[in-house]
């Protein structure tokens, strides 16, 4: 197969450290040749008369044919290998030392060291999957509970490419009978109505709609939700991260102010991964120090999609009242807003005539362990979609795939609109605009810029 890469790129794949095994990873045109230098078969042929798709035992050496150490060594022909080019995974003892000289030899043969996720990279270029399929491959290896692998294993098999390939076609087909309409009007090419046409975008504009609801759920389990523990001095915040946490990462005193400063800490809550910032109560107060952390406190709940706000309702105050201003102005503007009703130990029965505005209350003792249930599965319920439990549904989880999705609603919705007004060649360009933010969804049509910052947060040898 041609290979758009003229070097051959190595790197070990498994983590950097002592361990039973490790594995170098070889790929290009030359991963083959540049191997056969230093990885011998117990056999005794030649590494190139493997057969594909095959692994054998081998002996690994030194330029002077000096044991270097034995392993297994895979062999993978392009177009079938991960990268679509020609593979080499030699697998060898996981010591810190060996491992590096496997790999030196390799770099010392020819391959030159590979970059952050090219493996990767190399697989998308050469076609073997979508960008999404890129992304969740990197979601796989970064998830921090089951429901995250779940989810990005439906996008590495391919579900949201296909869905984007689907309303692809869908807007191509439209597309060509409006060029045949606006081009040749006089020559009925076009064997779709204005109607047929706007039924069409209707239904497209639909499957997008459906695509974009899904954000919610995807960020909440493979990204994570920014989120805020707020509220005044003393109510139990501390005690709340520490509860989600299941640990105590937080100093707890009954002195009003003890926390100064913002404790960050990302937990895994049922199915839903919370970025959490435990923040400084809120109140008015002349403390230089205490204001600061007021000031940083403030500022978390803007920059939150989710805010936790923690009240005592029997001290029930004037700085409870900034808060619950605060709240309503950010749930105005999108956010989520939890209330916490807290320390139903001391008071069973709290007020909540104060938080009409809010739908999302409950009432809970942050200090009772048994507690933890109540306030997952809230929040389980304020992020999770039951549909998306239906496993052949893509999900977008990330900010990308969202804006691309926006934009492409955005264009048939115009698109829509022009046939309306029968401007129908306006339709024609917004529907290209539907099918160029779907091609960056998938990857078939997106900037070099984006590429490379996708592939930066993978790890050298993936
Ligand atoms: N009775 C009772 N006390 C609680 C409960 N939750 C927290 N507390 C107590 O309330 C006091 C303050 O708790 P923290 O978690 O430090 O409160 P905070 O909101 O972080 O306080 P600051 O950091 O000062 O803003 C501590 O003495 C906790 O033990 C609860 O559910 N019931
Ligand atoms: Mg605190």
């Amino acid at each position: 197969m041609y290979s758009m890469f003229s070097s051959t790129i190595a790197a070990i794949s498994t983590p950097h450290g002592k361990g039973g095994i490790a594995v170098i990873r070889v790929s290009g045109d030359e991963a083959i040749s540049i191997c056969e230098k230093f990885v011998f078969p117990v056999n005794n042929k030649p590494l190139s008369s493997l057969p594909a798709n095959s692994a054998f035992p081998v002996n690994i050496t030194y330029e002077d044919g000096v044991l270097l150490d034995t392993g297994i060594a895979s062999v993978f022909r392009s177009p079938k290998s991960f990268t679509g080019e020609d593979t080499v995974e030699i697998s060898c003892h996981g010591g810190i030392v060996v491992t590096k000289e496997v790999l030196t030899r390799a770099l010392v043969c020819g391959a030159v060291m590979a970059g952050p996720g090219e493996f990767t990279r190399r697989a998308f270029s050469s076609g073997k999957i979508s960008l999404s399929q890129a992304e969740a491959i990197g979601n796989i290896i970064d998830a921090k509970s089951s429901s995250s692998i779940i989810l990005s294993n439906r996008n590495a098999q391919g579900q949201l490419s296909r869905y984007t390939d689907k309303i692809y076609n869908d807007t191509k087909e439209v597309l060509s009978e409006v060029y045949a309409e606006t081009d040749f009007p006089d020559e009925g090419l076009s064997s779709m109505s204005k109607e047929e046409m706007k039924e069409r975008i209707k239904s497209i504009q639909k499957e997008l709609e459906s695509l974009l609801s899904t954000y919610k759920t995807g960020k909440a389990i493979v990204e994570g939700i920014p989120t805020v523990i707020c509220g005044k001095p003393n109510t139990g915040k501390s005690t709340l991260l520490n509860l989600l946490c299941r640990e105590d990462r937080a100093i707890v005193t009954d002195k009003a102010g003890t926390t100064r400063d913002i404790i960050t800490e990302s937990v895994v809550c049922g199915d839903v991964t919370l970025n959490l910032s435990d923040t400084a109560g809120i109140r008015n107060t002349i403390d230089e120090i205490e204001s600061e952390g007021v000031k940083r406190s403030l500022k978390q709940m803007e920059n939150s999609d989710f805010l936790i706000c923690v009240f005592e309702t029997v001290s029930f105050d004037s700085d409870d009242e900034l808060i619950i201003e605060k709240a309503r102005e950010m749930q105005n503007k999108g956010s989520t807003v939890l209330i916490v009703l807290n320390k139903t130990d001391l008071n069973p029965n709290p007020d909540t005539s104060k938080f009409e505005d809010f739908k999302n209350i409950v009432e809970m003792s942050t200090k009772n362990d048994s507690h933890y249930g109540k306030i997952c599965e809230t929040i389980n319920k304020l992020f999770l979609d039951e549909q998306l439990s239906d496993i052949s549904h893509p999900v977008l989880t990330n900010a990308r795939q969202k804006a691309s999705a926006a934009k492409a609603l955005e264009s048939a919705k115009s698109a829509l609109q022009a046939l309306d007004e029968s401007t129908i060649d306006v339709a024609g360009t917004e529907l290209e605009g539907v099918m160029t933010s779907l091609g960056e969804l998938d990857g078939r049509q997106v900037g070099i810029e984006i590429v490379d910052d996708i592939f930066s947060r993978f790890c050298v040898g993936k």
